[in-house]
């Protein structure tokens, strides 16, 4: 059964005027297009396509607002990185995620999904970046860990949390075998109740 049964999808934004109400607790899920982040949405929330998930990198280019109970929320935050895509397209991406993460109040951490068999990229710095500039807790989810033999995981794991270093805590993820899905939740339920304390 899932953890959130009240969970549901409230809309997608396109610009800042589109946000929803700026009350309760939110926590983020950026990352590279393709990287994951709906699939690790779905397996979090434990519903297939509750956050649509796509073999087409760059699909998703909207805010997208779930409620998870109460007033506490996921966002599905647009990917980044995709090479094909027109220069307006991407000077709106940054301009879009610099607004969301300066005026949201309500958003309390965030999950940067990160494909394992690739080092943290430019635009993965720009997110920690952006984190880093409005005091935000990051959690990072080293996904498709399935992909690699369990030494190699490891090994790539040490490096991500060396490269970090005390800015973002990290762990091992997979959406085909559900590895690291309890951590997750945890860290997500830790964010969460950051905002109640507050
Ligand atoms: N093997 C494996 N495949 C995965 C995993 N997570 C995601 N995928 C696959 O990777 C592709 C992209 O996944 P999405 O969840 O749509 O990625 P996304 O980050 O939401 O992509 P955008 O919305 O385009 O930014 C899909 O084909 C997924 O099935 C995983 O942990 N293991
Ligand atoms: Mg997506």
């Amino acid at each position: 059964m899932s953890q959130y049964p009240e969970a549901r999808f409230i809309k997608s934004a396109n610009a800042p005027a589109q946000f929803v109400d700026d009350t309760g607790a939110e926590v983020a899920f950026a990352g590279r297009s393709n990287a994951g982040k709906s699939s690790a949405i779905n397996i979090i929330v434990n519903r297939r396509q509750f956050a649509r998930t796509s073999k087409t990198p760059g699909r998703t280019q909207l805010v997208n607002f779930f409620s998870l109970r109460d007033d506490d929320r996921l966002v599905d935050l647009p990917g980044y990185g995709f090479a094909r895509v027109a220069e307006k397209t991407r000077s709106h991406w940054g301009a879009l995620m610099a607004d969301y993460f300066e005026i949201r109040q309500s958003l309390k951490g965030m999950f940067l999904i990160v494909d394992i068999r690739r080092q943290l990229t430019d635009f993965d710095r720009q997110m920690l970046g952006f984190a880093e500039t409005v005091g935000l807790p990051t959690h990072v989810l080293l996904t498709k860990t399935d992909k690699l033999k369990r030494g190699q995981a490891a090994t790539a794991l040490l490096e991500v949390k060396r490269d970090l270093g005390d800015t973002a805590t990290v762990q091992h993820f997979s959406a085909l075998t559900r590895q690291g899905e309890d951590e997750a939740r945890a860290r997500l339920e830790e964010f969460l109740a950051l905002g109640k304390r507050q």
